[in-house]
Formats: structure tokens, sequence, C-alpha cells
């Protein structure tokens, strides 16, 4: 039995064209700025989303580690969406790390409108730590990948420029929020002042994020990139497959936000599985399990079981994610699966109720 794993994107492998890349990648030390790989990632990179300039890093994580870094010192206040990836995800390293007092917002759908924010932004005091900056997430995951338009995102930045506020956006996918939208991914970049966005979710490739911001923001989290060891050595040969997920991958995502699209509506007709379709626009679906019904750690353990994985984010809610390796074929056997489960587990309910 194929195993279907709906966990997350970034289960997704390198091309058969990134291994080739990455087998003929001509490298450097990039720690001395000599790898042309990784220079010619970071300035694909950068092109793409209007930035100045681009620093190429291990992860996700360690992207928006640097980039709080780089824009605060210790002691500042971080404004983000109380679900927020980097607050939910990230081990705390905002605050271990960077040593950062974050302040949660709860947002609608993930998205912080500007009044939360003003309202959220204290006049400084003696008492206060001074509030410096506000992070983004676009898609926001655990709203479900929900994307947000230009419009949304400059207006909350313009007021958090309003108030001084610098603006970090953690657009680990980013390309699929534009390629959802219809949109350039400059649109949603064009009034943030610092960007991340991960080439191995979605697009496919093994290893790597981008930094992007103004040339002089890019030397400072340089600093910092190697201050928390991310200073990596000939890391062409992990870039040159970068390089091919940012030139080919993109315009493909389309097909898993289809994808989710199916998926999410055969899901929603299993009995005991609710579904927030209006919130499926990208590659996630958020599932809510009913009341009284299996756990999510229960139905996860059970679904494995039918060679189907899929990842609890909550007591009572799964999360599943398409990706290249998820064809219309396997969204249609996943729901089979997943209809079967359903029915058992729905049968063992009644019989513990009668009981
Ligand atoms: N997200 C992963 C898990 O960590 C939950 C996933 O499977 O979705 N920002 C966002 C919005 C992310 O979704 C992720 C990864 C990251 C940052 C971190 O990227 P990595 O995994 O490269 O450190």
């Amino acid at each position: 039995m194929d195993v279907i794993d709906l966990r997350s994107d970034t289960v997704t492998e390198p091309t058969e064209a990134m291994r080739e890349a990455m087998a003929r990648a001509v490298v450097g030390d990039d720690v001395f700025g000599e790898d042309p790989t990784v220079r010619e990632l970071e300035a694909v990179a950068a092109e793409m989303v209007g930035k100045e300039a681009a620093v190429f890093v291990p992860s996700g994580t360690m992207g928006n580690l640097v980039a709080v870094l780089t824009h605060t010192q210790k002691g500042d206040e971080v404004l983000l969406e109380a679900e927020a990836h980097i607050y939910y995800y990230e081990v705390g390293s905002i605050s271990a790390v960077a040593g950062v007092l974050p302040r949660p917002i709860s947002g609608r759908a993930g998205y912080i409108a500007p009044e939360q924010v003003r309202a959220a932004v204290r006049s400084p005091n003696i008492h206060f730590p001074p509030p410096r900056l506000l992070c983004l997430e676009n898609t926001h995951n655990r709203a479900g990948g929900v994307p947000f338009g230009p419009a949304q995102v400059d207006a909350v930045c313009a007021t958090a420029h309003d108030l001084g506020l610098a603006v970090h956006l953690d657009g680990a996918r980013i390309f699929n929020a534009a390629v959802a939208l219809g949109v350039s991914p400059s649109a949603l970049t064009q009034s943030v002042d610092s960007v991340m966005f991960c080439v191995s979710k979605g697009l496919s490739a093994p290893v790597g994020s981008l930094l992007l911001g103004s040339g002089e923001f890019v030397t400072r989290a340089r600093r910092f990139r190697k201050m928390v060891g991310g200073g990596m050595r000939q890391a062409g040969v992990i870039a040159a497959a970068g390089l091919v997920a940012l030139q080919t991958m993109v315009s493909r995502l389309a097909e898993d936000h289809r994808n989710a699209q199916r998926l999410a509506r055969g899901l929603a007709t299993i009995a005991g599985l609710s579904v927030d379709l209006e919130r499926v626009r990208t590659n996630m679906i958020i599932v809510q399990l009913a009341e009284g019904g299996p756990t999510a750690p229960v139905l996860v353990a059970r679904l494995r079981t039918e060679g189907v994985l899929v990842a609890p984010i909550g007591p009572m809610t799964i999360r599943l994610v398409t990706h290249r390796h998820i064809s219309n074929a396997l969204v249609d056997a996943a729901l089979e699966r997943i209809a079967k489960v359903g029915v058992e587990l729905g049968k063992g309910s009644d019989a513990a109720k009668v009981n």
C-alpha cells in the first residue's frame, strides 16, 4: 500500500533537475562570499520579491530568528499574531536567543488589522519595553494557509511604520500566496522591511530559505547568521536546488491548491469531520473533529495504519497539506481511506454510547 503523506509540503523531495544541478554546482566558500551559486540564488530571490539583497539560510526558523536579531535589541517588544509560526513553533527562539518580548495579538484568520496594531502599541513610558517590530505571516500556517492580499499587507504595514515599527514578513509560503491571489510576490512584500521565504516547502528544494531586505539590513543579517551558526561553506550544492525551485516550481503550486480544494470538499462530506472551506485557499486544510469522536492523536494513529499520514495540530484538530507528490489519484485514494476510518470510528462511538 502506498503511503499518502499529507503531513506537510516539507516532505517534498528534490526533482531530478535539482539533483543534477546539485551535482554540477560551481561552489566556493560562502563565508568568504565566494560561492557563485549561492550568490546567484540570492540575486534571483531578491529580484523575485523586489528587495535589494538576500542572504541564504539553512531554515525558515533561522531566517526568522536572524531577522528579529537584526531588527531589534534585547528587551524590545515584538508584536505578532498569537498563532504565528514564530511564536508557536520556533522553540521560543526570539526570547531565548534574541531576548525580545513577544506581544501576541489574536488576529482574524491570521490577519492582524491596523487598528489592532495601533491599540497594542503603548506610548513611551519607563515601565514598558520599547515596541520595535511587527511580524506578519503570509500564508498563515495555523489559520489554514490563508493568503493576505497586497491591500491588507500594505494597510497594516503603513500603520506599523507610522508607529515607528519595522515589519518582518514570515513568508515561508509567499509563492503559494502569490499564486493563489494571482499577484506578483513583490506585490506582497513591497511594504515590508524584511521577508523570509522557504525553497524547501512546496517548491521541493531539499534545504534552504532566504532572508531579504535592504542592502544595509542584509549586511547586518549576515553577521547574525554567522553568530547563530548559519555560515555555510560550499553551500552552492544546496543553493543549486533552490535556484531550480525558484525558476521552475512556482507556477505548479496552483495544482497543489486545486488538489487541496478537492480534498477539502471531500473531507467536508465525511461524518465527524468539519472543514471551513472558505479558508482553503492554498495547499492546507484544517479539519476539526467532532466532540465525542476520536481525538486528533487517535485519528492520526488509526489513519497511519491505513497509510495516510496527517498532522495533529490541536487536541481535536488535524492538518492536511497537498504538495508535488500528491496527485489527483492520491487525493481520491486518501479520501477513500479516510472515509473508511471515519465510518469505523463513527460506529465505535455509537456502540460506546449504547453500552
Ligand atoms: N512549518 C512546518 C512546521 O514547523 C509546522 C510545517 O510543516 O508547516 N514559517 C512558517 C509559516 C512555517 O510554516 C515554517 C515551517 C517555518 C516558518 C519554519 O521553516 P523551517 O522548517 O525551514 O525551519
